[in-house]
């Protein structure tokens, strides 16, 4: 691919959607339209050709990962792996940065270096971003952007990723419906936030805190368990002993610390799920987690779907067919429970359903 057709494409692209005015992810509607399949709605302009490693060029392109924390972030490793793979094409030059954001700018720095045609970041961190986009942009490298958001530059092609504060919203929404229905008055919430700095933490905590403070819950204490298993053991058997009696739910910001704070919580003796005392939320939703709704130990789980790869291909071929790509895709999400209780709740004005999980839902997730 040859670097100057790419820098064109991109100042084409970029002013192309500058000039459409796309919205800020603050402004995008909540219930956004998810994309449902690499949609060929993806591109605009560009006459949806065949991938661009079809031409027979390799495409290289750098992926600097957030790390190696959690489920989810296996998943999302696996769609960039199997997606961008040598039969498709591709040479991926894959970095984990392990949750350490210098290590992720270096990363990007590497990527410029070696002259890849695409870089793809998952921003640890939700800024710090504008000096090394405004490289990229200067050496001509699209950029584009998955999972948690870049909230302090919009130097990138697109970003495809979820609404964390939907998320939380969609949390806090089924919380205040499944207490109505249980009969349960006072709501004690423990939060084990995810990373800090992370736009998924930043999202789930405000959307969950919205709804929290509407109805006049009490938010007992709110720590990071840094999306980690052993964080969210580590954090919740703190809890079992300053909050002990004093809490009627845990809201874990993803599966892996509802794994860790379930084994903490069964240490010290505190009932947790559907037959138990403490109501269990996570977010997420992978395989695992899914099993530990489907056993009734998580009451329900908010999925954050992983699989952005497709879509990212997407933009890459509309953008080496000229097109220009939409600024932002959001993934399609479900919410998962156990009991057949509700049926739906609302969520900024919008219905949306809760899935009871079986053995076929788990049998089909990632
Ligand atoms: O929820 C968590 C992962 O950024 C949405 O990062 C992602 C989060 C996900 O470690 O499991």
């Amino acid at each position: 691919m040859k670097r100057k057709l790419i820098g064109l494409l991109l100042c084409v692209a970029m002013t192309a959607t500058l000039l459409a005015g796309c919205g800020s992810k603050e402004e995008a509607p909540a219930d956004a339209p998810a994309a449902e399949a690499p949609a060929e709605t993806l591109a605009e302009g560009g006459d949806d050709a065949d991938a661009p490693a079809a031409s027979g060029d390799v495409i290289t392109i750098g992926f600097a990962q957030v790390g190696h924390e959690s489920d989810w972030r296996t998943a999302s490793t696996k769609s960039c792996q199997d997606v961008f793979s040598e039969a498709n094409g591709y040479d991926l030059q894959f970095v984990d940065c392990d949750n350490d954001s210098a290590v992720q700018l270096e990363a990007v720095r590497g990527f410029i270096e070696q002259d890849v045609d695409y870089i793809i970041i998952d921003p640890i961190v939700a800024t710090g971003w504008d000096t090394v986009l405004t490289e990229c942009e200067d050496a001509g490298i699209p950029v584009i952007v998955i999972d948690r958001t870049i909230d302090d530059s919009d130097k990138y092609v697109s970003w495809v990723g979820s609404n964390f504060k939907t998320e939380g919203l969609a949390a806090g929404e089924w919380l205040k419906a499944y207490a109505e229905a249980k009969g349960i008055k006072e709501i004690n919430a423990l939060v084990i936030e995810g990373s800090t700095g992370a736009s998924a933490t930043i999202g789930r905590t405000e959307g969950f805190k919205e709804i929290a403070d509407r109805e006049g819950w009490t938010i007992v204490d709110s720590q990071s368990g840094d999306f980690t298993q052993d964080g969210g053991a580590e954090v919740m058997e703190s809890y079992c002993k300053s909050y002990e009696g004093k809490f009627n739910v845990v809201v874990c910001q993803n599966d892996n610390e509802a794994f860790g704070a379930m084994d903490a919580m069964k240490q010290a003796g505190v009932s947790y799920g559907v037959n138990g005392d403490v109501i269990l939320i996570s977010f997420d939703a992978c395989t695992a987690g899914l099993e530990f709704v489907k056993s009734g130990d998580i009451n329900a789980d908010f999925e954050c779907n992983p699989l952005a790869a497709p879509f990212v291909e997407e933009v890459i071929k509309t953008l080496a067919n000229g097109g220009t790509p939409e600024k932002e895709v959001y993934m399609e999400e479900h919410w998962f429970v156990n009991e057949d209780i509700l049926s739906s709740i609302e969520v900024n004005g919008e219905t949306q359903n809760l899935t009871v999980v079986t053995d076929d839902i788990i049998a089909a997730q990632y």
